[in-house]
């Protein structure tokens, strides 16, 4: 790139660009990086904070006013843009007893994670989860759902959705219900029984992208990591890390995102790690740290339960735990192994 202003140059880059055309050649080296260009930033958002907020929009619109009463978590650097990282978007949601969300579908695949309360659901095509704290839970593209509140006391969950990515393919859509709920045609738990026991009834054909267990229970995902914990098979990066499965291709649970379950036992520091994928966190038990370090620039993160933070793609990092810790994550992982782009780096 030339390092002083070429008058010649200039012009001809006026008179080109009357014609929408644009050199190469100044903007090659931004074009094609030599590293990942990630705009979105290392942020925590303590729940210590967010809670009374959260708990103020519940007095200022009801969910169905809303039609979703969320509060975005906007990533810093993407204010105005509905990004937690890059190419993710995560919000908290808030749903109040008696409440409805009125049904509606989309392109956009959306996971749940719950945070906080109980006995609230989601229908999914007509079929009710109820949602328990840990609980992790699907709502594949372009299902109808609607979420209700049939117990008391606030409840509170984690949304996560593809949509920065269904956006920029242009392949949103969405469409309202005409009624609050889609009407019920299987009991709760009917999916988790027909697939969720590693089985399937003989010569059923779901060959859907997406998982059809929509709920995947936190006491059972606990316990398995508590197994795993207790045969000291530690990852040196992870700790422990458990990726959710579709039960019928083996794959990940859902076609655009990755999602997991993390144990870090108490004292384990991890070394330093970093890939591609922009991922969110969410804190369900313990506390600790994240430790970012690139080109001896340092920052930390402190995180406890029901905290939420990111880790954009690139950023190396370490996490320490201080007591016995559980974490949620959800990347765009999958998109980038389809795509053959993924990279990580073990180690520095
Ligand atoms: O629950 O359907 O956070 O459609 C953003 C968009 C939640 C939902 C969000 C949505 C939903």
């Amino acid at each position: 790139m030339p390092e002083t202003p070429n008058p010649d140059r200039t012009a001809f880059y006026e008179r080109i660009g009357e014609h929408q055309m644009a050199p190469l050649w100044e903007v090659i080296h931004k074009l094609v990086a030599k590293t990942p260009i990630t705009k979105s930033v290392p942020f925590l958002w303590d729940y210590e904070t967010v809670r009374p907020f959260l708990m103020e929009s519940g007095t200022l619109i009801s969910a169905k006013e809303a039609e979703r009463r969320v509060l975005v978590l906007e990533n810093p650097t993407l204010r105005g843009e509905s990004r937690t990282v890059d190419t993710l978007y995560a919000g908290l949601q808030l749903i109040l007893p008696g409440e409805v969300a009125p049904a509606h579908r989309h392109t956009p695949s959306a996971l749940r994670f719950i945070v906080e309360g109980s006995r609230a659901y989601t229908a999914v095509n007509g079929e009710k989860t109820y949602m328990e704290p840990g609980d992790f839970i699907i709502t594949p593209s372009w299902a109808w759902h609607d979420h209700g509140h049939e117990g008391d006391g606030p409840m509170v969950w984690l949304d996560g959705l593809d949509i920065p990515i269904v956006h920029f393919l242009g392949s949103t859509f969405a469409e309202s219900y005409a009624d609050d709920q889609f009407p019920t045609n299987a009991p709760p738990g009917y999916t988790l029984a027909r697939y969720g026991q590693n089985m399937k009834p003989v010569g059923d054909t779901y060959d859907a992208p997406t998982s059809p267990i929509f709920s995947y229970p936190y006491a059972r995902a606990r316990e398995t990591l508590r197994r795993m914990q207790d045969t000291q098979d530690l990852d040196a990066c992870f700790g422990i890390k458990m990726e959710y499965l579709h039960p019928l291709n083996g794959g990940p649970a859902m076609p655009t995102m990755s999602t997991y379950l993390q144990a870090l036992p108490s004292g384990f520091r991890s070394t330093d790690y970093r890939a591609t994928d922009h991922a969110v966190y969410s804190v369900v038990e313990g506390s600790g740290m994240i430790v970012f370090e690139d080109e001896g620039k340092q920052s930390t993160l402190s995180w406890k339960a029901k905290d939420h933070f990111t880790v954009p793609g690139w950023y190396r990092h370490r996490f320490e735990a201080d007591e016995d810790a559980v974490l949620f994550s959800f990347s765009d992982r999958i998109v980038q192994e389809k795509l053959g782009l993924w990279r990580e780096q073990r180690g520095s």
